[in-house]
């Protein structure tokens, strides 16, 4: 009998797939019927891989996101004059650039940055596609949209990154390049020429809700596994009809620091943690070059820096 469950001693349960409820779930000609168990999926978490729903949402999505991925890679190839040892050494330096500022928001040859622009295109489809996805499916099942809410908060940092702020500020070279050391040059070269971006009280903003996330998150998944012994993982029966598992739980945090979440409050806290990390650093993004120029003198002029 296995009484005490944690991360290495789960049980995992594998038999015949489980193809998920039918009844209200609308499309389900669009869902696959075949689904694989795998021991090593199992281990993180659920060990039955699919049905996967596709959908014409899917399907764009991926195709779109194809190409943004085959547009920059193919870039990449150009840049390195087809060689593979040099794309490998090279790869995490190689960037696809915006257009140079001179071009303002017009369309530059594809070589000056028109391919950006398309390869933007594709990846800016291929994101809002995956967004309506979480939203139809959970409409599909009956459930809220807090997934699709929250992914929204991500997609208004994203789209403040590449597109409203480029079009504020009226050039197509303020977007982020694609490559992964180049964008966080691009980064670093943001918060220095708007005068060191600590200043920004959003970006500020920002850094609190991403460490309270990580500090919630630890929190909230070290309660449940450790009250996992009394079946504190079984969450709904927990918040419906709180057993001993929850009662120890909020006791331990009443015990500790005077005060307790509830079993249902917990997720409300983690859900608006990680959703205000990105919308107010959108605010703070959309803000830096349209409104405020420089935050150090910003922050002169409003006493919280040394004159
Ligand atoms: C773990 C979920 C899985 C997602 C992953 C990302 C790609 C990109 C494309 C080579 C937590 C997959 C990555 C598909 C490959 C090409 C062309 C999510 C998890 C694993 N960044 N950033 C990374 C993106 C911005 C910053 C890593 C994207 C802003 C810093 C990865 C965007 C600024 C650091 C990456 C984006 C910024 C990173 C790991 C879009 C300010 C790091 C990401 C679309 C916010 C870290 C070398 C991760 C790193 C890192 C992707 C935007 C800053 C390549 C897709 C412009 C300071 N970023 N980033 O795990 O190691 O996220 O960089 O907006 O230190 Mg970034
Ligand atoms: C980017 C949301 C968009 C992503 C989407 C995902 C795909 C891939 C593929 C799965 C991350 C699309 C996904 C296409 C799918 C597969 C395979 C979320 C994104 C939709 N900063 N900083 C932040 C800190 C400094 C700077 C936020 C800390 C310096 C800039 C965060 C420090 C300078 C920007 C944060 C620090 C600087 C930020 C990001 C410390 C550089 C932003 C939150 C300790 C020298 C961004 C307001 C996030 C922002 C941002 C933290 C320092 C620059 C809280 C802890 C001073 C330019 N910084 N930063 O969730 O919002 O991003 O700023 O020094 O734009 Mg910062």
């Amino acid at each position: 009998m296995a009484e005490y469950q944690n991360i290495f001693t789960q049980v995992q349960v594998q038999g015949p797939p489980e193809l998920g409820i039918v009844e209200d779930a609308s499309r389900t000609q669009d869902r696959g019927d075949r689904a694989t168990q795998s021991t090593l999926l199992g281990w993180f978490g659920n060990a039955q891989l699919g049905p996967i729903y596709l959908g014409t949402f899917g399907v764009i999505s991926l195709a779109t996101g194809f190409l943004w991925f085959f547009i920059v890679g193919m870039n990449f190839w150009h840049q390195v004059d087809y060689s593979p040892a040099l794309f490998m050494r090279e790869l995490f330096w190689l960037a696809l650039e915006p257009p140079a500022p001179s071009y303002g928001l017009s369309i530059p040859p594809l070589m000056e940055g028109g391919w950006f622009l398309i390869a933007s295109f594709f990846l800016l489809v291929s994101v809002i596609c995956w967004w309506v996805r979480t939203y139809l499916r959970a409409d599909a099942l009956g459930m809220g949209k807090h997934v699709a809410w929250a992914f929204a908060s991500a997609i208004w940092l994203f789209l403040v990154l590449g597109l409203f702020r480029p079009i504020l500020m009226g050039s197509w070279s303020e977007a982020v390049p694609y490559g992964i050391f180049p964008h966080l040059d691009w980064t670093n070269l943001f918060s220095i020429i708007h005068g060191n971006l600590f200043y920004n009280p959003f970006h500020a903003l920002s850094i609190v809700f991403l460490y309270g996330s990580a500090v919630l998150f630890a929190m909230h998944g070290a309660t449940i596994l450790a009250v996992g012994r009394y079946g504190g993982d079984r969450e709904i029966e927990q918040i419906v009809d709180r057993g001993t598992a929850s009662e120890r739980a909020g006791l331990f945090w009443r015990w500790t620091m005077g005060f307790n979440a509830t079993m249902e409050g917990i997720h409300r806290w983690a859900w608006w943690f990680a959703v205000l990390t990105t919308l107010t650093g959108g605010i703070g993004i959309l803000l830096s070059g349209t409104v405020v120029d420089n935050w150090y003198f910003w922050a002169q002029d409003h006493g919280y820096a040394p004159m």
